[in-house]
C-alpha cells in the first residue's frame, strides 16, 4: 500500500508525537511547598545568627529583592543583624580584568582560612547586572574556596545604578558579619565609579596589579593610587620574578610621592603569585600591620562612623531622586519644561523650581 503523500508545504502540520510532562506534578507541589515556606524574618535572623549559610543567601536575595512587599521584611532581618556585625575586617580589592583577581583570593582566601578565620567574598560590579554577576562565572576558578566550610561566596547584586548595587552590598555584609564572618573581601573591577564606592566601605584597599612592559605606572588612574593602602604586583612567578620586583620599587618609589594618609600608614607594595603562592602570607602580614595600626591609633573606628553617616546621606540622595523621576506628575511636568528650556523660553534654575515646589507640593 502506497504511503499516504505528505504536501510538502508550510501550511501543513504532521501529528507530533505525545510529549511526556516535562516538569512533573510532584515537582510542582514541592515547589509551591516551598514558596509558601518563605521563611519569616525571624527564622532567617536565628539560621543568619547560628552561621547557617542557606539562611544567609536567602536573607541576601531578600535584601537584593526589588519588590517593595519585600522591604519591610528584609529592614527587619538587617535591624536584628546590626548589633551582631561589625565584628570583621573589610578589605576591598580591585584591578583590571586578567590581573587575577579571582586566582588572588581564592588563594588569600584558603590562607585565611587556614589561619581560623571566616571569609566573606562579595562583589560590587555594575555592569554585571545583565551577566548575573561577574564572580559567578568565576566560582569555578575558586574551587577550592567554594567547597570551604568556612568561606562564603556570593555574585554580585544586581541592580541598575551603582548607588543601588552599592547599598545592597553594604547590607550584605552587615548580614555576613551576624553569620560570624570575621573577614569580608569585596571585589570590584574598575567600572565606573565602583572602586570609590568599593572604598567607602571597605577599611582597607588593595589595587592588584601585574608587572608590565616597563612603565608600571602608566594607565592607572591617580586616584586609584592614592586610595589604595597596599598595592600587590601578582603573577610573581616564572619568568616574571624579576620584572614584578622592578615594578615593586617603581610603585613604592611612587606611593611616597603621595600626601601623607590620615590612617597614619603608609602605603606599601608586595609582590606575589596566586598560583605558586608565593608572597600569600607576606601580603596578609602587611594587612595585618595595617589593621594594628589603626586599631590602636583609633582610625578604624573613626573611619567606620564616618563610612556610616556618608551611606545615610547617600541613601537619602539616592532614594529622594528615585521617589522623584519615579512619580508621574512630575515626569510629566518635567517633560513640559525641558522643551521650555531647550527654546529657551525658561531657564533651567527657574524650570528646576517650579518642578521642586511642585514635588515637595509647595505648589
Ligand atoms: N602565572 C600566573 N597566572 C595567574 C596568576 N593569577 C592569575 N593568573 C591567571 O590569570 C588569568 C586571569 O585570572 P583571573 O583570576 O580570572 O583574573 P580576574 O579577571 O582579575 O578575576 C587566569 O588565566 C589565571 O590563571 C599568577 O599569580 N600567576
Ligand atoms: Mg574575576
Amino acid at each position: 500500500m502506497d504511503k499516504p503523500k505528505i504536501p510538502n508545504t508550510a501550511l501543513h502540520e504532521r501529528d507530533g508525537i505525545a510529549q511526556p510532562q516535562s516538569i512533573s506534578n510532584k515537582a510542582i507541589a514541592h515547589v509551591i511547598q516551598l514558596r509558601k515556606k518563605q521563611p519569616s524574618a525571624i527564622e532567617l535572623v536565628n539560621g543568619i545568627l547560628a552561621g547557617d549559610k542557606t539562611a544567609l543567601s536567602r536573607a541576601i536575595t531578600l535584601v537584593e529583592s526589588t519588590n517593595p512587599s519585600h522591604l519591610e521584611k528584609a529592614t527587619a532581618v538587617i535591624n536584628s543583624c546590626l548589633p551582631h556585625a561589625n565584628k570583621s575586617v573589610r578589605i576591598g580589592i580591585t584591578g583590571v580584568p586578567g590581573v587575577g583577581k579571582s586566582t588572588f583570593i581564592e588563594a588569600f582566601g584558603k590562607h585565611l582560612t587556614g589561619l581560623g578565620k571566616k571569609v566573606a567574598v562579595l562583589a560590587v560590579d555594575p555592569s554585571s547586572s545583565l551577566s548575573h554577576g561577574s564572580i559567578l562565572g568565576d566560582k569555578t576558578r575558586m574551587e577550592e574556596l567554594v567547597k570551604d566550610a568556612n568561606a562564603y561566596i556570593r555574585p554580585s547584586a544586581s541592580g541598575d545604578t551603582l548607588g543601588g548595587v552599592a547599598r545592597k552590598t553594604r547590607e550584605a555584609i552587615i548580614l555576613c558579619e551576624a553569620c560570624g564572618f570575621d573577614t569580608i573581601i569585596i571585589e570590584t573591577v574598575g567600572v565606573g565609579q565602583s572602586e570609590t564606592a568599593v572604598h567607602s566601605m571597605v577599611d582597607f584597599f588593595l589595587l592588584l596589579k601585574i608587572s608590565g612592559a616597563g612603565d608600571e605606572l602608566q594607565g592607572i588612574k591617580r586616584g586609584i593610587m592614592e586610595m589604595a593602602d597596599l598595592i600587590v604586583i601578582n603573577k610573581a612567578d616564572g619568568d616574571n620574578i624579576k620584572r614584578a620586583k622592578l615594578a615593586k620599587t617603581e610603585f613604592n618609589r611612587a606611593l611616597h610621592l603621595f600626601p601623607a594618609k590620615a590612617s597614619g600608614w603608609q602605603p606599601k607594595v608586595t609582590t606575589c603569585s596566586s598560583i605558586t603562592h608565593e608572597g600569600i602570607a607576606e601580603t596578609w602580614q602587611t594587612i595585618s600591620e595595617f589593621f594594628d595600626l589603626t586599631k590602636a591609633n583609633d582610625f578604624f573606628g573613626f573611619r567606620r562612623s564616618e563610612q556610616n553617616s556618608y551611606w545615610l546621606t547617600e541613601t537619602i540622595n539616592e532614594q529622594l531622586k528615585a521617589n522623584f523621576y519615579s512619580r508621574e506628575d512630575i515626569a510629566a511636568l518635567l517633560e513640559q519644561n525641558k522643551k521650555a528650556v531647550q527654546n529657551n523660553e525658561l531657564s533651567p534654575f527657574a524650570a528646576a523650581s517650579i518642578l521642586l515646589e511642585k514635588y515637595f507640593g509647595l505648589k
